[in-house]
Parts: structure tokens; sequence; C-alpha cells
């Protein structure tokens, strides 16, 4: 093809890639069906249908990808990349479509090909390519680089199982292993020539170069490829489309008959076996022992071919390295890509031979840390022998960063030994291990919590001696949500009653949302209001008949705690409170009370057997009170299963109460607590995490308070608290602990929750009973609050009103301005 050519086809194809009418549309999917698909229409199933309308948004997208990938590389722009083991991204179609801003037109033509759009939306399988809220953000995230028109890149692990999918069996948890792939992936691309080479053990070796500098050459015993898996990211209502780079493994070697004898081509397969399984599945949080050396594998796999790809992307540019973090930006998702401060190193040291200060210098201006936790068990550490025989070389330099590091702590804090074995990068108490959290923060130059009162926390308990020696590199970034898939999308009928109250500006700026308020006593407004969130939990309640056989009444209050089952988020609190209301209304059946419907959701981690056994404590409470004739239907519990992104979109916006009710000071953050409010739940919940900005917001008098502070928690525990005295002052928990005793949710086999109970009344580590008391008189303020439908009415209005600082757009642009000091650039399609 000559020049002209190549122009012509070009133009040929923007009608397919450019054109969002419904007209182009339906002939696209038509072609799609029949060229990609190879199928007819007349045989073609549902399934074929879906591909070949995803294959026909994927091709806008790519246009728009394209045209982004065009502009990035011809003006110096600086590329936020965000590095993140794990990004739940959810289902796609729809929220490409809503994105690009063609729903009503793929309706259309797909209503003219006799399909339709909700039936093939509700067949996607959702990529579980995360364990909860940490991937979820990093998704929501990207979804907001590219509306915020910020060019970024995404970079994790393409698994091939994700999280498993959660069946209740007997009423325990049974994990199905997640073939999200089976039926082929029609968003992604993959493309074999983006590779690079992993290596793995073997030993280094000192060498003198030829202007006499020490330069170390490490010769991997093993290597492994990493292949890109791309997958466009499109902005809401504009043209920029970023892309999330996921790497999967494959074996180096390669299969030529010739050269095997039979020995020989076994072996070579069984390596190409072995070099695939490190993408093979996502680790679950919360695991014992969490499979430690596949782990670390995959770890240094995906953020080793993130770098030499930014590193590859740097040198097009035609600038010296030193420019390198003015051009990219990497913001590390918790530690678990933390391996990079000790790679970026590697590749400028050993590849590029880079001076140490040189090198350090540039590590530490691109790196970023977010931390997500300060639960000590979850803080990341990986066993010296176990790091020192698979990254040897990475050993090695983490040593001579920590030498540095310490010489500046005992420069800055003289005298001070204790300091100095606090901060250190490797933890020499017993077992050594290299502490993840302290080599992230020292190699980057910016280290944030997820919500004020974590990053307070952050600063004065586990990062505390690194804080007081760089206080200005320590800041809060509260975290955030994306309103175009939990609001726009999931909740259309508010989305569509918000345009005709306020007009369509929130849509741009969510702090628009504001503007409600003068509509929040306003009896008109709260009727459409009641009658939209009626039909949403009626869309609910249909979704738990189907999934659980379970009738729940949309009158009724939902009340909902959807999250990772753990102890720390304390659905048992929530669960025996449910049992006092049953005995209560057993004692005195005539007692008036609001009718709840109680709805949980969540997975718990394959290995944490008392969280397992919390879902059986809920499953067996279900059992006994749905069906008991004294309820008569005023209360309901209800386990909805396989709780994912999917599901979400319908609990959210179906929900009257959130549960937000974890220990103070064990929850991050938090970003479900977001999610219901924007959808106008009200919350109930402890000072804990984003929950203390919720209220602030929402006002105190539209939250619901209790519990212990995060202070008075550390200081019970420092008074020696004992659980069991709350249980003997208490006749209501006491009768409580009876009843589970006795096998009432068990059965009757009394010895099923004995773990639980046991645990509950010798330690108690998330002290469950010392806020029981104070939780069940808040439910109770719940309660009267709902009997008074205007007033309820009113608080929920203000809820979604005063949510517009929780979109992760807000979120997103703190972390340009005072992170990644990254632009917006516009993209413009028809200028093209
Ligand atoms: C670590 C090592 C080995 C195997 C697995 C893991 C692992 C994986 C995932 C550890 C932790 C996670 C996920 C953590 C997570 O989701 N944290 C949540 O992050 C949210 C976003 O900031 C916060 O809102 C939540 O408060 C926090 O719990």
């Amino acid at each position: 093809m000559n020049e002209v050519s190549v122009a012509e086809a070009a133009l040929n194809t923007q009608g397919a890639t450019h054109d969002v009418s419904a007209y182009a549309f339906q002939n696209d999917v038509v072609r799609n069906l029949i060229c990609r698909v190879g199928r007819y229409p007349d045989i073609a199933s549902p399934h074929d249908w879906y591909m070949a309308l995803a294959f026909s948004v994927r091709d806008r997208m790519l246009a728009r990808w394209a045209a982004s990938t065009k502009v990035y590389a011809a003006q110096n722009v600086k590329v936020a990349c965000y590095l993140s083991a794990e990004f739940l991204i959810g289902p796609q179609l729809g929220n490409n479509l809503l994105n690009l801003d063609m729903g009503d037109e793929a309706r259309e033509a797909m209503h003219a090909l006799g399909q339709d759009v909700d039936a093939l939306l509700a067949i996607e399988e959702e990529p579980g390519l995360g364990n909860g809220g940490l991937g979820r953000l990093a998704a929501c995230y990207m979804d907001s680089l590219s509306t915020l028109e910020i060019p970024a890149i995404g970079y994790g692990i393409h698994y091939e199982f994700g999280i498993f999918d959660q069946v209740i069996r007997d009423g325990w948890q049974v994990e199905v292993t997640d073939k999200w792939l089976q039926n082929g992936n029609p968003w992604e691309l993959v493309r074999p020539d983006v590779s690079y080479y992993i290596g793995f053990g073997g030993y280094t070796q000192q060498q003198t170069d030829a202007e006499g500098r020490l330069r170390v050459n490490w010769i991997p015993a093993r290597q492994v490829k990493g292949v890109a898996c791309d997958l466009p990211v499109q902005g809401y209502r504009v043209d920029t489309c970023n892309v999330l780079r996921l790497w999967k493994s494959e074996a180096v070697e390669s299969f030529d008959f010739q050269d095997f004898n039979a020995g020989e081509y076994y072996e070579a397969v069984q390596e190409k076996v072995v070099s695939e399984t490190l993408s093979k599945v996502l680790y679950p949080n919360d695991e014992p022992e969490a499979g430690k050396r596949l782990r670390l594998a995959q770890q240094y796999f995906f953020v080793s071919c993130s770098l030499q790809d930014m590193l590859r992307l740097a040198a097009l540019k035609n600038t010296s390295i030193e420019h390198f973090p003015d051009l990219f930006a990497a913001q590390l998702n918790d530690t678990h890509p933390s391996i990079a401060v000790a790679e970026l190193m590697r590749l400028l040291l050993d590849v590029h031979g880079l001076s140490w200060d040189a090198a350090w210098d540039i590590t530490q201006r691109t790196l970023a840390y977010t931390n997500h936790t300060l639960l000590p068990e979850a803080l990341e550490t990986w066993s010296l022998p176990l790091f020192q025989s698979l990254l040897p070389r990475q050993l090695e330099i983490i040593y001579e960063i920590n030498h540095r590091f310490l010489d500046s702590v005992r420069c800055a804090f003289p005298a001070d030994d204790a300091r100095a074995t606090r901060m250190s990068l490797i933890d020499e108490r017993g077992d050594k291990k290299v502490r993840m959290a302290h080599l992230a923060t020292v190699g980057a130059h910016a280290v944030n919590g997820v919500a004020a009162l974590h990053s307070d926390l952050l600063r004065q308990t586990v990062l505390r001696d690194f804080a007081e020696m760089y206080p200005q590199r320590f800041l809060n970034v509260t975290n955030g949500v994306t309103p175009r898939r939990f609001l726009m999308l999931s909740n259309p009928g508010l989305a569509g009653l918000l345009d005709g109250t306020i007009g369509a500006k929130w849509r741009a700026d969510l702090t628009e949302l504001d503007a409600l308020a003068a509509h929040a006593d306003d009896d008109g407004f709260h009727e459409a209001w009641r009658a939209m969130r009626f039909d949403n939990k009626a869309a609910l309640a249909a979704r738990i008949a189907d999934a659980t056989g379970i009738d729940v009444d949309p009158n009724a209050l939902f009340d909902v705690q959807v999250k990772r089952i753990h102890e720390y988020k304390r659905q048992h609190l929530n669960a025996l409170y449910i049992i006092s209301l049953y005995r209560r209304l057993c004692r005195d059946p005539g007692l008036d009370i609001a009718p709840r419907c109680f709805i949980f959701g969540g997975k718990a981690a394959p290995g944490y057997a008392m969280a397992k056994l919390m879902i059986r404590l809920i499953t067996g409470i279900a059992e006994v009170v749905n069906d008991d004739p004294v309820i008569d239907g005023r209360l309901k519990v209800v386990f909805y299963p396989d709780f994912n992104v999917k599901n979400g979109h319908w609990v959210y916006p179906a929900a009257d109460l959130s549960e937000q009710i974890s220990t103070a000071g064990k929850e991050a953050s938090g970003t479900g607590n977001m999610k219901f409010m924007m959808n106008g739940a009200l919350t109930i919940g402890t000072l804990d995490g984003a929950n203390v900005e919720i209220r602030e917001e929402a006002g105190a008098d539209n939250f619901f308070l209790f519990g212990l502070t995060a202070q008075q928690v550390e200081q019970a525990k420092r008074d020696g608290y004992r659980p069991s005295d709350y249980v003997k002052s208490n006749d209501e928990l006491s009768d409580v602990f009876s009843q589970i005793a006795q096998g009432r949710f068990s059965r009757g086999d009394p010895n099923v929750f004995r773990p639980l109970v046991d645990s509950l009344l010798q330690f108690d580590p998330f002290l469950v009973l010392a806020d029981f008391a104070d939780y069940v008189a808040c439910q109770q303020r719940v309660s009267d609050a709902w009997q008074d439908a205007r007033r309820w009415t009113r608080m929920s209005i203000m809820n979604t009103a005063r949510s517009g600082k929780f979109s992760s757009d807000r979120a997103i642009g703190e972390y340009c301005e005072r992170i990644w000091n990254a632009r917006a650039v516009r993209i413009d399609l028809e200028q093209r």
C-alpha cells in the first residue's frame, strides 16, 4: 500500500470506528457477528450476539485509544501509571456504552436486530481480578483518569482465574473456580510484540567496566516471558481512551520438534507449564501463608514487566533518562508492587549504567506509595531466605538502600539505636524478614493513607518514625468511587430523577449534587424519590428470590452489609443484634416493630475459618427467623451469594441502611460506604475510615453514629478489656449467647459455633461485645426514624446531595495535583 491508500483506508474505517449512530452500529454488529464471531444471524446464540456487540463497542474505543496514544507520543506529556496486583473492573459492556454515550443507539440497533441489550448485559461474565476494596479502587481510578483526560496506564496481572465464585451449600460457603476466560474475553487485545523477559533465582557477579566502574551482572536461573493483554479504558463523554495493561506469563523456550528427543520435549512442556502458573490465580487476602513463594514471584513479574515497559516508552521520547520522572509517575497500590523500588534501581544501575545517586534520585521522584491497612498482621513481609533465593540481585540492592538509609537515620537521630532497629528495611528479630512497607516508604517521594483518620493513624502508629523523619512525604487522599458505574449505570432511576430535578451538571461534577438540598422538603419530590427507591428495591427483591428462594417485601427497611467477611468488619455484631431482635419478638409477639430485611453479602477467604463460620451463623439465623410464624415476615435475613461488582449494581441502589460497623481504627477507608451514600442510603457506622468524612458531609443529623472511638478502643485494650463482663451485665446479650450455644442456629448442634463463641467471650479482639449495647440503641434510633417516612426520605435525599466529595474524580484530581504533577491532555477524534 502506498501513502495515499493508507490514508484512504484509515478514512474508510472511520465509518465503523467513529460513528456512534444506531444505523452504522447495527451494520457493524452484523459484520462483527459474521466476520469475527463466525455466525450468521439466523443461528446466532445470545452469547454470539453479546460478542458481536462487544466487538463493535470495542472498535469504537480502539479508534479513540489510537488517537490518544498518538497524541501522547507526539507531545511531552506526563503519564500516570497505577501499579496494582488487582483491578476489579466489573462487567464492561454497560460501562463502555455509557462512557461512549451511545447506550440509546446501541439499544435501538440491537432492537432492530431482534436483540434485547439487557438480556445480553445479563450474560456477561465479570473479570474478578481483585479481592475487594483495593482492587475496585484501582478500577474506579482508571475510570476517573480517562474521564479527566489524564494520560494513564494501569499495570497489573492477567490472572487466568480471578477471585473464586461463592456458592452457599447447606449454609456454608463453597468456593468454585472462576473460569472467566472460558468463553473468550472480547475486551482484551493480546500484544505478543509487547513482551519482556523476567528472571528468577541464580546469582550475581561483580565486574569492572571499561571506565573502571563497578558493575553487577545478575545471572538468573530461570526466565519467563511477560506478554501484554490490553484493555481499553474509555473516559466518560470524552475522546480519551487509556489502557489497562495486564501481564500474562509464558514460557520462553520455543518448541522446535527437531531439537528435542522425547525426554527433552516433555521437560520443555513441563517448563512451559511452570512458567504459565505465574499468572494463573489471584491470591485471596487474609489467607494465612498465602502460597508465599508464588505470590512474591507474581509481584516481581508484573512490576518488572511494567517498569521495563515504562522505560521502553520513555526511550521513544528521545530525552535523557534523567527526565524519566517528568514522563512517568508510578503509584504503588499498597506494598504488593513495592519491589518496584529495588527493581527500578536495578534497571537503572545494571541495565542503563547509571550511578547509585542518579538512579536513586530517579526512583524516588518516580514512585509514590498508598497504604491501605494498619492491621499489623496485614503488613507485608517476606522471609529473607525466600527473597534471596528468588531475587538475589534485588536483595543486594535492598541491603545497600538500607545501609545508606540507616546511616541517615543515625545522622538525624544520633544515639538512638532502637529507632534505627525499628526503621530498618530488615526485621532482624527472629527469622529475618524484608519489611515491604518500609521499603515503599523509603523509596517513594509521597506516602498516603486513604481517609483522613487512616492517614493520621498511619503517621501516629505504623509509620510514626518515618513521619518524624520525613514529615513532608506524608499526606492524605481520601478514597472515591466512580459515579459512572455506581450511580449512572447501576441506578438509572436516580440518574433520571436528578437530571429532571437539578439538571445534568452533576454528571460532569458530582459536587453539583448539592443542589438537591433545595428539594429536600419538597413533597412532590419526596414522592418521586420514594417511587424510584421502591422500584430499585423491588428489582433487588426479584434477584434475591431468584438466588435464594427467599421472598422479601420491598416495603420493609432494607438493612444491608456487603463487603468481604472479616472479624474486624464485624458482620457478627450485626448477627448478634438480629438474634436479640428476634428473641424480643419471641418474648413479646405483639411488639410493634418496623419490618426489616437484613441483607448480607461477601466472600470469606477460603482459609479463614472464622470468617466462614460467620457466614454459617448468618445463614443459620436466616433458617430460623424467616420461617418462624411468630415473626410473620416482619424480619427477613438473607445471605445473597457471590457478592461481586455485577451484583453490587442491584444492591447499592436498593439499600435503605448501610452497615459500616468496623472496630474504630481498623477499616482504612471503606468505599462501599460511599456507594451506598451516593444512592441515598443512610449509614449506621462507627467513627472509622471514611465514615468520619461521610458524617461530616452528610451532617450528624443524617448519620447514625455509635461505638467506641479509635482512641477508646486502644484505651480499652490497655485497660485489660474483658469481653465476658459485657455478657454478664447484659441480660439480652447473655440470652443471645445461650441461644447460639444451645445450637438454636445450627440445626440443634451445639458445637458448630463454639470457636466463634469462645473467641468472642475470651478475646474478642475487635471489641464486638464492648460496642453491642450502643449498637442496639442506635438501631432503635434507626427504627424510629424509619417509622417517620417523611423524615427518612429527607435524610436519604440529603445523603445523596452531600456525596459529591466521594467521587473518584475528586480523589484523582488530588493525586494529579499533589503527587503526580500530571495534567489533562485533550484528545479530539474529529481533528485527527
Ligand atoms: C497480600 C499478601 C498475600 C496475598 C494477598 C494479599 C492481599 C491482597 C489484597 C492483601 C490485601 C488485599 C486487599 C486489601 C484491601 O482491599 N484493602 C481495602 O482497601 C480499600 C481501598 O483503599 C479500603 O477502602 C479498605 O478499607 C481496605 O480494607
